[in-house]
């Protein structure tokens, strides 16, 4: 049989809807007729929370908020294979687009390093200070059997503190029959959309016994430029084509050892919302993995893994796009090295997990300008990333006690010791007419802030409380609480970009002085689960300290410039509230209707204005017909008005474009079981070819926000082949 029936394993009960494959075992798990009927190799989407009690050893502690989705839903529309613009998908997960690929994700109102993104459990940090290649972009979507969607700060074991939450892409290791006989699990697929001729790929085939197996897996994907609902062509094109193999020795169930070898590559990204576009994105991922059975005394196994991620991403003003001005090219390396090692165990009714981790990101670019005469952009204009090293050293625990047999408590608490340098900090960059002063990153540093990039170390505690309480009746709800630190990145302390444009000074200067974000959060929710229906729901606050803020220099708090074109960080107070909601009803044989929403307030308290860039109310209706030979449905995507904006350089980060409007969309999908390992999708999106843009945005680099338009209407066809 195939890894799915492992992954079935990993699903609970209320899990089932998301399981592929796994019709047999989930008839046993649960009345059959309580689910949707599955379409054979293919998971419905679902956004159900799960209790961390029934979710299974994936999913054990701090999944509280997490919902399962699968890449290959029929219900999805086709991504072009950007894990960000997947992840929109998700009830709680918006994602910020600049482009055609990389949109960046934000839960809850945090984005960037707020969130923890894994691929395989590696943690992979893009080579753009401008987010060009946000983690996600990264990932390979179609050849992961998991994404795990962690809404919030849910464990602490699940790497540096990431308050947001975490998005986890996973491989499952195959599983085959018993003995030597050689079998081959094989899925595929290739898809069209018309509105960019986008085309995607994918190919993930693993072959072996018991014994071991080789995993190889590719994708492709490549568009053109889309348009958006008024036909203008928005500059989105990209091609990605990227591949792995994995090795893995299977001793049993839970003995095993892999090595993997990741590649991906973003080729010729244009990106409407940045001064740049990015001919080149290389990554390379390589990772060795194991877990085992121990026998010492409590504790009972053991996990480890240790990893390194490189990435080169080039970007510049002239090679995709027509430029009178000169040419500027930055040549970016981000390089993340890391491990984790995590014991469980059991001691009494007290089940831990704790352990260790590391991670070291390193970063280091430049941006290359003309010079006098000369085409070639060969003059170090800035010194961006200055050989940048952030450490982190982690040290956790976490347990789960059942108090009694209907309520759960978890407790986590985590030490982290950072130490953060920048090796080049020093370094001059050229001198000359348009060039620039010849700065170094603490020239602009000591100009901002009166400080200079030295050696730095916190030590910063963080830990979460959370109590699950079983009421019965299909009734469960939960309360926790937590702290969570995080240390600012690279960019955030480092970046060093001296920019003028038109006499206008446009710079973006790092802080090195900043303190960590301490966020304290607390969370109440609920499941009803019955026959037919189901219903999820989650309120949370966050009170931040020291809030890391991408404003503009008003002389305020630590900065010495009062130049609104100037961007700086500083540490504000904030606070974020909001709730996600969930419901499903199987109103008759065959139908389902789906309705989910989020809403986030965001609160800069030391100004006492809106916090910028946070995503308005906005939800999903879904219906569909599916008798498991079959599948129809229509999708509407609402968003409100977002009219709590943070605009106005003068008073405040500037970060927003302006007041966004809200927007209703239709999208309508299809899907057909030709045979049991082949499946149709068909559909289309924006049916109305409605004009909207998402609220989200980012500056292009010149301190300009730019609101990028979403695709118009667009038909997609796909297939999926799996056996
Ligand atoms: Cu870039």
């Amino acid at each position: 049989m195939s890894r799915h029936i492992r992954r079935a394993q990993l699903c609970g009960p209320a899990t089932v809807s998301v399981c592929a494959l796994c019709a047999v075992s989930l008839a046993m798990a649960a009345p059959a007729s309580a689910e949707p009927v599955q379409l054979p190799g293919i998971v419905i989407y679902s956004t159900t929370p799960m209790l961390p009690s029934e979710g299974g050893e994936a999913l054990h502690a701090g999944a509280a908020s997490a919902s399962l989705e699968d890449p290959d839903s029929p219900a999805r529309p086709p991504s072009t294979g950007d894990s960000g613009e997947f992840l929109r998908h998700v009830n709680g997960v918006d994602a910020g687009r600049t482009g055609g690929h990389g949109l960046d994700p934000v839960i809850r109102g945090l984005d960037q390093n707020q969130l923890g993104i894994t691929n395989d459990g590696a943690f992979h940090f893009g080579g753009c200070p401008n987010r060009m290649d946000p983690p996600t972009s990264h990932m390979q979507l179609y050849t992961y059997d998991l994404v795990t969607v962690k809404r919030g700060y849910q464990s602490v074991v699940d790497g540096p503190p990431a308050p947001g939450g975490s998005i986890q892409f996973e491989r499952v290791n195959p599983t085959f029959d018993p003995g030597d006989q050689i079998s081959t699990n094989f899925k595929g697929g290739a898809g069209y959309n018309s509105n960019a001729s986008g085309r995607e790929a994918f190919v993930d085939m693993s072959v072996g016994n018991d014994w071991g197996y080789v995993r190889g897996f590719g994708s492709y994907a490549a568009a053109g430029n889309y348009k958006d609902g008024d036909g203008n062509e928005i500059r989105s094109s990209f091609d990605q084509i990227g591949g792995g193999v994995i090795l893995g020795r299977t001793i049993d169930a839970t003995s095993w050892i892999t090595l993997k070898v990741e590649n991906n590559n973003v080729d010729d990204a244009l990106f409407p919302g940045s001064g740049m576009d990015a001919p080149k994105t290389d990554d390379w991922t390589y990772q060795l993995k194991g877990e085992t059975n121990l026998d010492w005394g409590a504790i009972r196994g053991v996990k480890a893994d240790v990893y390194l991620t490189t990435v080169d991403h080039v970007m510049d003003n002239f090679s995709l796009r027509p430029n009178m001005m000169r040419y500027r090219q930055a040549r970016m390396e981000a390089d993340t090295l890391g491990g984790k090692v995590v014991f469980n165990g059991r001691m009494g009714t007290t089940a831990f997990d704790m352990g260790v981790d590391y991670r070291d990101v390193q970063r280091d670019g430049n941006r290359y300008d003309t010079g006098m005469g000369g085409m070639m952009p060969e003059m170090v204009q800035s010194v961006l990333w200055a050989d940048t090293s952030i450490k982190e050293l982690g040290v956790f625990g976490e347990t789960t006690t059942p108090i009694t047999p209907t309520t759960d408590l978890v407790a986590g608490l985590r030490f982290d010791f950072v130490n953060a340098s920048a090796g080049r900090a020093n370094e001059a960059a050229a001198a000359g007419m348009m060039l620039g002063n010849g700065f170094s990153p603490n020239d602009l540093y000591r100009m901002t802030y009166g400080v200079e990039a030295e050696d730095q170390t916190e030590n910063n505690v963080s830990g979460l409380l959370r109590l699950e309480q079983d009421l019965g009746g299909g009734v469960k709800v939960y309360g926790a609480l937590s702290r969570s630190v995080r240390t600012a990145d690279a960019t955030e302390r480092y970046i060093g970009s001296y920019m003028m444009m038109n006499g206008m000074n446009t710079s973006w200067i790092g802080n090195p002085n900043l303190d960590p974000e301490k966020h304290h959060q607390i969370e109440l929710g609920g499941t009803y689960a019955a026959q037919d229906f189901r219903l999820s729901g989650v309120a949370y606050y966050n009170r931040v300290e020291d809030f890391i803020q991408l404003d503009t220099a008003r002389g305020q708090r630590g900065v010495l410039t009062n130049m609104p074109s100037v961007s700086v960080y500083t540490n504000i107070d904030a606070m974020l509230t909001g709730f996600e909601a969930e419901a499903e009803y199987k109103f008759a044989e065959f139908w389902r209707a789906k309705l989910s929403g989020a809403y986030t307030y965001g609160e800069n308290l030391s100004d006492d204005i809106p916090l910028a860039q946070i995503a308005p109310l906005s939800g999903r209706f879904e219906i569909a017909y599916d008798n498991s030979i079959w599948m129809v449905g229509a999708r509407l995507n609402a968003a409100a008005k977002q009219t709590r904006i943070d605009s106005d350089p003068t008073v405040g980060s500037g970060r927003d474009f302006g007041e966004t409007d809200g927007y209703l969309t239709v999208d309508l999908f299809g899907a057909y079981n030709v045979t049991e390992n082949f499946q149709l999708t068909a559909g289309v999106t924006n049916l109305f070819d409605k004009t909207y843009a998402n609220h989200l945005n980012k500056k292009d680099g010149f301190n300009n926000e730019v609101r990028v338009n979403e695709p118009g209407r667009s038909f997609y066809v796909r297939s999926v082949t799996n056996f």
